[in-house]
C-alpha cells in the first residue's frame, strides 16, 4: 500500500491536483487526502485551493457540485459509477412538475440533488443548515422541500413549518432501525446518540442529537461525553476516531454502509490521475442556474 500511496502523491503535485474525501469514504481513502468532510465543505475548500484539478473522492452529486464551484479547475472522480440513489429519485422533470401544482411555493432542495434539479431551485441546503434555511422563509406561502422526507420531516418538527415533501430516502440510512438504537443504549448506557437527519424519523427521535456529519465531528470535539453512539455510514467512525482518540464510538448499526461511497480506492485513484479520464463537468447553462440556488443558501449565513 505504501508503494501506491507514494504513487499518488508524486502524481498529484505533477497534476498540480488536490484530493478530498467525503466523510464516508474508506479509511485509505480519508488518510490520502488533502481535505476531509461534507460535501459542500470539501467543494468550497477545493474551490479556494489552488489546484488545477480536483479528485472527488464521494458521490457523483458532490463531484458536480465542485464543478459548480470551480468551473475553471478539472473535477475527476476516481469511479463516476458512484452515484447517489437518494439524489437519484427525483428528476428536474419531477420538480418541475411539483412546482407548477404548487405555483406560489419556494423551493428548497437538499445538496443530495443533480446539477440539473439544483437549476430549477430556489435554495439548495444541506443537513446542517435545513432547519435555517426554511426558518428563514417567513414570507413563503407554501415550501417544497425536496428529495429526502426524513429531513424533510426533522426540519418541519424543528420550524413547525408544513413542507410539501417528496417521497425520497437513502437506502443506507433507512438501514438503521429504532430497535439498533435501543439495543446500542443498552450495551453503552452513558454514550451520547447522535443520529443524522437522513435517518428515520423514528430513530431521529430517540437520539440525542440530530446532526450532519460535519456538525457531529464539530459537537463531538466539544463534548465532555466519552462515548458515541453514531447512527449513520459507518464511514464517519472512522474519522471520529481518528479526530477524538481519547473518545469511544460505537455505530448503531454495522449494516449503515454506503456501496457507492465504498466504490473508490487507491488504485482508482491512481487511474484517475494517470488517465484524466474521469472528468464531471456540469454545462455553463445549468451551472449558472444551479449556482444562484447555492448562493442563495449562502446568502442565509
Ligand atoms: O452534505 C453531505 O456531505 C451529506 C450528504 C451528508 C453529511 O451530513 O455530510
Amino acid at each position: 500500500m505504501q508503494k501506491l500511496v507514494e504513487e499518488i502523491q508524486k502524481l498529484k503535485k505533477e497534476r498540480n491536483a488536490v484530493i478530498v474525501a467525503h466523510n464516508y469514504q474508506l479509511p485509505e481513502v480519508q488518510d490520502i487526502a488533502d481535505f476531509r468532510g461534507d460535501s459542500l465543505e470539501l467543494s468550497r475548500m477545493a474551490a479556494k485551493s489552488h489546484a488545477k484539478v480536483i479528485v472527488f473522492c464521494g458521490v457523483y452529486f458532490m463531484a458536480e457540485t465542485a464543478s459548480i464551484l470551480s468551473p475553471d479547475k478539472t473535477v475527476i472522480m476516481p469511479d463516476t459509477a458512484a452515484g447517489c440513489p437518494l439524489a437519484n429519485m427525483i428528476t428536474a422533470e419531477d420538480l418541475r412538475e411539483l412546482k407548477s401544482r404548487h405555483p406560489k411555493a419556494v423551493s428548497v432542495g437538499y445538496v443530495n440533488t443533480s446539477a440539473e434539479v439544483k437549476a430549477e431551485l430556489d435554495y439548495c441546503c444541506t443537513s446542517s443548515n435545513a432547519v435555517k434555511v426554511i426558518s428563514s422563509l417567513k414570507d413563503a406561502e407554501e415550501i417544497i422541500f425536496i428529495p429526502d422526507k426524513y429531513l424533510a420531516d426533522y426540519a418541519s418538527k424543528k420550524t413547525g413549518r408544513r413542507l410539501i415533501s417528496w417521497d425520497g430516502y437513502c437506502p443506507t440510512h433507512v438501514k438503521i432501525l429504532p430497535e439498533d438504537i435501543i439495543r446500542s443504549i443498552r450495551l453503552h448506557p452513558k454514550a451520547k446518540v447522535i443520529a443524522h437527519p437522513e435517518c428515520a424519523s423514528e430513530v431521529a427521535s430517540l437520539a440525542d442529537e440530530v446532526l450532519s456529519t460535519g456538525k457531529t465531528c464539530e459537537f463531538v470535539k466539544k463534548s465532555e461525553a466519552k462515548e458515541f453512539i453514531i447512527a449513520t455510514e459507518v464511514g464517519l467512525v472512522y474519522r471520529l476516531h481518528k479526530d477524538n482518540p481519547d473518545k469511544k464510538f460505537y455505530p448503531a448499526s454495522e449494516l449503515a454502509v454506503c456501496p457507492n461511497m465504498k466504490r473508490t480506492n487507491l488504485e482508482k485513484i491512481l487511474w484517475a490521475l494517470e488517465e484524466m479520464k474521469n472528468e464531471v463537468r456540469v454545462s455553463d447553462e445549468i451551472r449558472k442556474k444551479a449556482k444562484k440556488s447555492i448562493d442563495a443558501m449562502m446568502s442565509i449565513g
